[in-house]
């Protein structure tokens, strides 16, 4: 094969005219339509003068287009550089100059303020819109449909997904084809997907979870995708009959429960449920076995491992673990700043070894060296344990990271703005407990001598140069940060008193 990732998601099936996308307008897009799309994408992109290896940074929202765009960059040896829609310009600005894309796709109402921050990084924009309208499709509406796959090896790059850090700016993860394909084939096989499966899909596309894992798994078993635009309840109540699977995170799972016309005639059809990319609480996991008979399958992975556990399909879900290391992942408990393995049973730091393990992060060699052992192991900066038979319980994090949603929020980065503004000496920014979003996110700020913060020029501040589910919820003023010996700020203290202040 000479793109074994373009050629096992998309260019061995026989089905196609399986339906592969099915959209709520009743559009339906086979298997061999989204080739031939992918196909004129990959022609327009190419014909920009685009070459293997090029950068695409891509903000853009769900639609059949943008999904084909994905599997052009794959066909063509391109990198992607997915986008959360919900980014500030501000934001923007950093993932395109650290990336070095040459290429920015958007939505055209962003257009003009791109344009102008591109010129700044000598990259070109093109738009495309949530109806699938835009000026790339509009080129690759006028080329072949068919493109002559570029060779790429196990190891060439297919990505480069940003994620924040607990100092300094988001790093980009740089995940490889065969991060991505062993990945989608040990998935597609542990969750015994196969053509005849219907997936509800109605996560974001710009992350891990709703694209490599959720796309890249139908797209390897040939099944078929009910397409949503975004989470709606009513919808998903709807489309549930049609299913046989769906996959969220565990607000997905929480807004259904607190809905009484989740049943169990409702989810008769499904064969599973999947939860990951943040905690399922052990209630949640049986309130929903009690209303619908269904176990909820929940794994754990990261955008720089993609999937390492999974709690099995056949055999015992255990709640409150995410299961067994996948087959072909190593996993560890270590103990903290050591390299030693816990006593079995014990709580230490999550270390991860495999295909599904990234190369690294994109031009910081420093940042990859601390986190990517020389052995292959990545330290997840997740404690956990592991018990007899091998299921792994994720305990807390040893990294500064709130789970909002699904949506990984560090602190830092809010702190950072916080910390600038005029009247502000020092901020502590928390996750407290939310019945929604699992997490949620208060900020704590002490003014400087003398002064009195106004809240909503705070505010004002944040709404301009960080995305919106980013905001804290609540900004309190208090007069001091309680430090430990080592001058630390506490923030076990302060999420114990702020943990029900949520008015
Ligand atoms: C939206 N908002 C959020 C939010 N999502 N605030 C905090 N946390 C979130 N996750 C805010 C919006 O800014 C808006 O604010 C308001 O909530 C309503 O917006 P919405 O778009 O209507 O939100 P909603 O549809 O309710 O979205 C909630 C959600 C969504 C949970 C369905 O966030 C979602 O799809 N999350 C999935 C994230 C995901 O895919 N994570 C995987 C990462 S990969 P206002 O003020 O304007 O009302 C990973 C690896 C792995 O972690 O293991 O999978
Ligand atoms: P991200 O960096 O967005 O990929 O998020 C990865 C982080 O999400 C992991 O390091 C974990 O902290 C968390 N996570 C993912 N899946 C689970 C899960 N099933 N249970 C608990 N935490 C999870």
């Amino acid at each position: 094969m000479v793109n074994p990732l373009f050629d096992s998601l998309l260019g061995i099936h026989s089905g196609k005219n399986t339906p592969f996308l099915k959209l709520t307008d009743q559009r339906v897009i086979t298997h061999g339509k989204f080739l031939e799309i992918s196909a004129q994408v990959a022609n327009a992109l190419v014909q920009h003068g685009l070459v293997a290896g090029d950068r695409i940074a891509v903000q853009v929202s769900k639609s059949p287009e943008a999904l084909a765009l994905f599997a052009a960059c794959v066909q063509a040896g391109l990198v992607l550089v997915p986008l959360n829609t919900a980014y500030t310009l501000a934001e923007l600005a950093y993932f395109i100059e650290n990336s070095g894309a040459s290429l920015i796709i958007c939505d055209e109402t962003n257009e003009p303020e791109l344009t102008n921050l591109a010129q700044t990084f000598g990259a070109r924009v093109m738009t495309l819109n949530a109806e699938g309208s835009g000026t790339l499709i509009e080129v690759a509406r006028t080329l072949p449909s068919s493109f002559l796959t570029v060779e790429r090896n196990p190891d060439d790059l297919a990505a480069l997904l940003y994620t924040s850090g607990t100092t300094g700016r988001s790093k980009g993860a740089m995940l490889t084809h065969n991060n991505l394909l062993s990945n989608a084939k040990t998935l597609a096989s542990e969750w015994r997907f196969d053509k005849t499966d219907v997936l509800l899909h109605a996560l974001p596309i710009f992350h891990t979870h709703g694209l490599f894992v959720a796309i890249n798994v139908m797209l390897v078993c040939g099944g078929s995708i009910v397409f949503l635009p975004k989470f709606d309840l009513d919808e998903i109540i709807r489309q549930l009959p049609n299913v046989s699977s769906m996959m969220g995170v565990p607000t997905f799972y929480t807004r259904l429960l607190d809905d009484e016309r989740l049943t169990r005639d409702l989810t008769k059809h499904i064969r599973l449920f999947v939860s990951g990319s943040a905690p399922l609480l052990v209630e949640t996991y049986f309130d929903f076995e009690a209303r619908t008979g269904h176990r909820i399958l929940e794994r754990y992975g990261m955008t720089e491992t993609n999937m390492n556990t999974s709690n099995p399909y056949e055999g015992e879900r255990r709640a409150g673990t995410v299961g067994l290391p996948l087959p072909g992942v190593d996993l560890k408990i270590m103990k903290p700043n050591s390299d030693k393995i816990v006593i079995p049973g014990q709580i230490g730091q999550i270390e991860v070894r495999g295909p599904n393990v990234f190369k690294g992060y994109w031009q910081m060699p420093e940042k990859t060296a601390a986190e990517l052992r020389n052995n292959g192991f990545f330290i997840t900066g997740d404690l956990g344990k592991m018990d007899d038979d091998g299921y792994v319980y994720i305990i807390g994090r040893n990294k500064d990271l709130i789970i909002s949603g699904g949506y990984n929020i560090y602190p830092k980065e809010i702190e950072c703005v916080l910390d600038s503004q005029p009247s502000v000496m020092e901020s502590a920014v928390i996750g407290v407990p939310d019945v929604n979003f699992g997490e949620t996110v208060i900020g704590l700020i002490v003014p400087k001598e003398g002064e009195t913060p106004n809240i909503e020029e705070i505010k004002s501040a944040l709404a301009a140069s960080l995305a919106k589910f980013k905001h804290p919820r609540e900004i309190h003023i208090i007069d001091e940060l309680p430090r430990n010996t080592m001058g630390k700020v506490q923030k076990n203290i302060l999420r114990n008193i702020y943990k029900s202040s949520l008015s």
